[in-house]
């Protein structure tokens, strides 16, 4: 409807003088009404410099609900800081493997992730905060012999930066839950998450007959996950379905996820997103994803209010460090069993 009125709008001005002030204006109005953005993917997109309508809010709810994920744009974090980063950080991957695994698997540390642990083409350096410059410094002088404080700054900001942009988004995923949810539950429930940056790198093999995966399928333990990528694409999101659909990149726009723990926390009103990175060509590709927790020895119960009237519990409670724990147990190396879920965890099976 709204579309055809457009359509109308534009046809009996497409000969007056004052065309384009009308079209515009036209568009304007259009802009107005169209309050709840979407991608071309159909996700919707979060735009933080906007008031939140009760519309974007059930609109946000839906996109948590069925697929776990979500654009933001508008959100504070300047392209050059991810730029910046990005070129720092290749100074890390471009070490030689003996040199990262001085943070590898067997090392105290543990804060390199090698090739060949989650996939081949995949590796991954880890700053844990809270005190985020100190996290990355002590991995940068032990890779570099010396202390070059340039890397740690930036990532301080970027992480500062996402720890805000963090506590926003979870006020924003309670009020998308029910009236009143943000005021009884932040401070109660989620006043001490923290949280971790991963910066990710992908190299396939340079020789490509066909895509590989770069990273496999999983869910993030977390309670949400703020993901940047580079240009290069082939981040994936499965539907309830079983439907692969790209989450492409796009200037500007980062990523949101939901996490295993904000899944159990709301009894699957909220879905854990099951994604996976497709490589599908040679070149290198570049992500930063911050996850923030719950605090270890949370125990998570979803409350009575989330719960609501007449619905099973889905998940027994249970001991947040336990679930880390569960997922990490692989005898390849420290990463995330990939597959495995919640679910497979703490899941009350159905009578
Ligand atoms: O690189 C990406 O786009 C996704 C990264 C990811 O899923 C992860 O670090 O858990």
């Amino acid at each position: 409807m709204l579309c055809a009125s457009y359509t109308y709008f534009l046809y009996i001005l497409s000969d007056s003088k004052f065309r384009w002030q009308h079209v515009c204006i036209s568009i304007h109005i259009l802009g107005i009404i169209m309050s709840n953005p979407k991608s071309h993917d159909g996700i919707p997109i979060l735009d933080l410099s906007q008031p939140l309508q009760p519309s974007s809010l059930f609109s946000l709810y839906k996109a948590a609900k069925d697929w776990g994920v979500f654009y933001i744009i508008n959100h504070g974090i300047s392209k050059d800081l991810c730029s910046h980063i990005q070129s720092l950080s290749k100074n890390l991957f471009n070490l030689p493997s003996d040199t990262k695994l001085r943070l590898g698997p067997f090392s105290s540390l543990k804060s390199y992730t090698p090739h060949f642990i989650a996939s081949p083409f995949f590796e991954s350096f880890r700053v844990n905060g809270p005190n985020f410059y100190v996290s990355a410094n002590t991995s940068s002088e032990i890779l570099f012999d010396k202390n070059d404080s340039k890397f740690s700054v930036m990532i301080e900001e970027y992480c500062s930066k996402m720890e805000d942009l963090s506590k926003r988004i979870v006020k924003i995923m309670l009020m998308s839950l029910g009236e009143g949810m943000e005021k009884k539950f932040y401070n109660s429930e989620f006043k001490k998450c923290h949280g971790y940056l991963r910066i990710n790198n992908y190299s396939g093999p340079d020789v490509m007959e066909e895509e590989v995966e770069g990273l496999g399928m999983h869910t993030d333990m977390s309670c949400i996950t703020i993901l940047y990528q580079d240009e290069i694409g082939g981040l994936q999101v499965r539907s309830k379905e079983g439907e692969w659909i790209d989450i492409s990149p796009s200037e500007g726009t980062l990523v949101l996820n939901i996490g295993d723990m904000l899944q159990a926390w709301s009894n699957d009103k909220l879905r854990s997103s099951e994604h996976r990175v497709l490589l599908k060509n040679h070149f290198n590709r570049f992500s930063l994803a911050f996850f923030w927790c719950f605090e270890n020895d949370k125990v998570i119960c979803a409350p009575d209010e989330v719960l609501g009237d007449g619905n099973k519990r889905m998940y027994k409670p249970f001991v947040c460090f336990d679930y880390l724990k569960f997922r990490e147990n692989n005898e390849k190396g420290r990463f995330d069993k990939v597959g495995f879920t919640v679910r497979d965890f703490a899941g009350i099976k159905a009578q």
